[in-house]
């Protein structure tokens, strides 16, 4: 079993690498793979020192499985080329999430979809990955019809620059400027390029993955998604209407049993989800789970994860455990 880690020197790619650990995913060779301006450079790992490699030597060492997190261009002209030499690629980017040839996988939700032709499986993006595994098993009971949500999306989404960005401000230094405005003590309502539709594409993505991941174009989803000065993790306040009736202890016994879901609903004492206490953490956390009592058949919830790891990075590697555990890896 050789494992290829693109994009290995990035944030999620350094996450990568910590939930590997933390799984004790099994591989017998590891490759490190970054751009020209990291190639040569070495990483200390489980005790081994690794060269990081660029992306030609990985394709020509095939294998099996490389999880990508490099950015779209590099996943558009790489993918391709792998999958060419029978490795599965779990894709971290946007390059190929809405191609409908390719599968999106989160894989407590629709993980059978995959199958062994698939060589290229895209990750989905992390504000849609934690809210449809709270949406996934309340469709298949009470049938979804519409959804709105609200994201309060930590600056660790926009990478390393954002970061900086933002601790330079908080240092009153002169910061490098990633968003179009200062985002200490501010609040962007701007996540991604704007579309012709007033909506940004980061609000598109919650609307066009989460019809993908729930095979139903029934599901309606309007979006506003929003930048805070927060690490740690996404926060959505979603609102949820159903075609039929609920009843809200079965919608919490329902959220309990799904894997990888934490309910955190204890308002006596002050018990909800939270950036802060989800940071680090590979579940999805779930609470203020309320009727809307405003309209008929509809719940509002607050949904927290940590947008690096079950957002990107947990969801990656738990990709390639199912593909691995399915005998699914062709080489
Ligand atoms: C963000 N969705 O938080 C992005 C990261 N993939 O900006």
């Amino acid at each position: 079993m050789k494992l290829a880690v693109v994009g290995a020197t990035g944030l999620v790619g350094n996450e990568i690498l910590e939930v590997l650990k933390e799984r004790n995913f099994q591989y017998d060779e590891l490759l490190l793979v970054a751009s020209a301006r990291s190639v040569g450079k070495e990483v200390e790992y489980q005790g081994k020192t690794h060269t990081v490699i660029g992306l030609e030597d990985a394709v020509a060492a095939k294998p099996d499985i490389a999880i990508f997190s490099a950015g779209g261009g590099t996943s558009t002209e790489w993918a391709p080329k792998f999958a060419e030499v029978g490795t599965i690629v779990i894709d971290n980017s946007s390059a190929w999430r809405m191609d409908p040839t390719k599968k999106l996988i989160v894989p407590e939700i629709n993980g059978d979809a995959i199958t062994i032709d698939d060589r290229i499986i895209a990750n989905p993006n992390c504000s849609t990955i934690q809210m449809v595994l709270v949406l996934g098993p309340l469709h298949k009971k009470y049938g979804i019809n519409r959804v709105i949500v609200s994201t309060y999306q930590s600056v660790t989404g926009s990478g390393k620059g954002a970061v900086d960005q933002m601790m330079a401000e908080r240092a009153g230094e002169e910061p490098e400027m990633v968003y179009p405005h200062k985002i200490d003590m501010n609040v962007l309502p701007h996540i991604d390029v704007f579309q012709d539709n007033g909506y940004t594409k980061e609000e598109m993505k919650m609307t066009n993955e989460t019809v993908k991941i729930l095979r139903d174009e029934k599901v309606k989803v309007s979006a506003t998604c929003v930048r805070i000065p927060t690490m740690g993790g996404h926060s959505e306040a979603v609102n949820i209407e159903f075609d039929n009736p609920y009843d809200l202890e079965e919608v919490k016994t329902i959220l309990s049993k799904v894997p990888g879901l934490v309910i955190q609903d204890d308002v006596a004492n002050n018990v909800y989800p939270m950036p802060l206490t989800a940071h680090k953490k590979d579940e999805v956390f779930v609470g203020r789970i309320r009727k809307d009592e405003s309209k008929e058949n509809a719940l509002n919830l607050w949904i927290v994860a940590d947008n690096l790891r079950k957002g990107a990075a947990t969801n990656a590697v738990q990709i390639a455990q199912y593909v691995t555990e399915n005998n699914l890896v062709l080489n």
